[in-house]
């Protein structure tokens, strides 16, 4: 199960810059608007401590981190629907993402131009969602004529038609569909699927501020505000490219010097898990420890089925044991004398760290 998440925002806020640090990769980052023009992707390994515990008592060879796909687009301005700018057909990179993650600038930084003339996060925040909007317009205008005259032929699509124009009249408000309860993954989202509405998808708001900010609560309430009930990540885009440099006890110290615990890009991660409501599950042996990732509420053979559908199909039970309880007693073994490993059936819903060893026919 992979995890996409686009990253869209005004030009020059430093997406470029985030997804660099993101990747460790060298996408140009540059100090002038637009200097991405083509579309990025990375894959980026969500941190995971317990992976290092684990392929310690197993003494694996290797860790494979549940992973998060990353793509990067060239900023959109005012009037991108129009064609300002680079225009807004970048936007078709993300429509198949499951969440949209908005850089907002709030460092103030004098030598890196705002296109707008002035840092205002509330603004910007505005002018993206509202080009988002008009993106989500445009396509239904594009469809719904075809779909209106489909319809009075095939009537099973009249429900599409209606969804559609219900749609339409959110987004004619100057309303996203995710804050009017049309979300990606729900059944009132489903029947508009095949249109990649980009405003149905849940969205995270980065806000990449100035390394004072990030201590400062009564600012970061402030614009947390701004977005909630979204959720809000506050770093410094520069910070986690120097971070991505640097070996784990160099940067905890950095971290430490700026009043944090733990790397922006691993809260992003982990909130971009959370927003999507997913959950990761170990396995562990020889040759890896590795996470892997499933929608909270899978069962074990859905679990299984991630590895691979085989596993799902000849799914017979599965040995968990808590990744607590694993620390705990030191090993399997251990484990099992204590009565903390437990054979589970097809009915068990899974839980965020479990250690398992599933059993299979095959
Ligand atoms: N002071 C400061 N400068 C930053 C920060 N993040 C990015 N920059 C600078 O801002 C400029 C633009 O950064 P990019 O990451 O290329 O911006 P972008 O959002 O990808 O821009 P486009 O690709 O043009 O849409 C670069 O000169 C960065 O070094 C930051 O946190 N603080
Ligand atoms: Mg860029």
């Amino acid at each position: 199960m992979s995890l996409t998440i686009g990253i869209v925002g005004l030009p020059n806020v430093g997406k470029s810059t985030l997804f660099n640090a993101l990747t460790k990769n060298d996408v140009l980052a540059a100090n002038y608007p637009f200097a991405t023009i083509e579309p990025n992707v990375g894959v980026v390994g969500v941190p995971d401590p317990r992976l290092d515990t684990l392929s310690e008592i197993f003494g694996s060879a290797r860790k494979l981190p549940a992973t998060v796909d990353f793509v990067d687009i060239a900023g959109i301005v005012k009037g991108a629907s129009e064609g300002e700018g680079l225009g807004n057909k970048f936007l078709a990179n993300i429509r198949e993402s499951d969440a949209i993650c908005q850089v907002i600038r709030a460092f103030k930084d004098e030598n890196v131009v705002h296109v707008d003339g002035k840092v205002s996060p509330k603004d910007d925040i505005e002018t993206i969602n509202t080009e988002l909007i008009l993106a989500d317009l445009q396509t239904i205008e594009k469809v719904l004529p075809r779909l209106v005259k489909e319809s009075r032929i095939q009537k099973d699509k009249q429900a599409q038609v209606k969804a559609v124009e219900e749609a339409k009249a959110i987004l004619d408000e100057g309303r996203t569909l995710f804050s009017a309860g049309i979300v990606q993954g729900t059944e009132r989202a489903a029947v508009l699927h095949d249109l990649h509405l980009l405003t149905t998808k849940p969205f995270l708001y980065v806000f990449n501020v100035d390394e004072d900010e990030l201590t400062d609560d009564a600012f970061k309430d402030e614009q947390r505000a701004l977005v909630a009930p979204a959720e809000a990540i506050f770093l410094n885009a520069k910070l986690e490219a120097d971070l991505a440099e640097l070996d784990d006890e160099e940067a905890l110290e950095l971290l430490q010097s700026v009043g944090q615990d733990e790397p922006g890009l691993a809260t992003l991660a982990h909130v971009g898990f959370d927003t999507l409501g997913l959950q990761t599950y170990l396995t562990a042996g020889p040759k890896e420890s590795r996470a892997w990732t499933i929608k909270k509420g899978a069962t074990a053979p859905e679990a299984a089925g991630v590895i691979h559908t085989d596993f799902q199909k000849g799914f017979i039970k599965a040995e968990v044991i808590s990744f607590e309880d694993l620390v705990a007693t030191g090993s399997v073994a251990e484990a099992r004398a204590a009565g903390k490993a437990r054979m589970e059936g097809k009915d068990y819903v899974m839980r965020d760290g479990d250690v398992v060893e599933f059993r299979f026919n095959v």
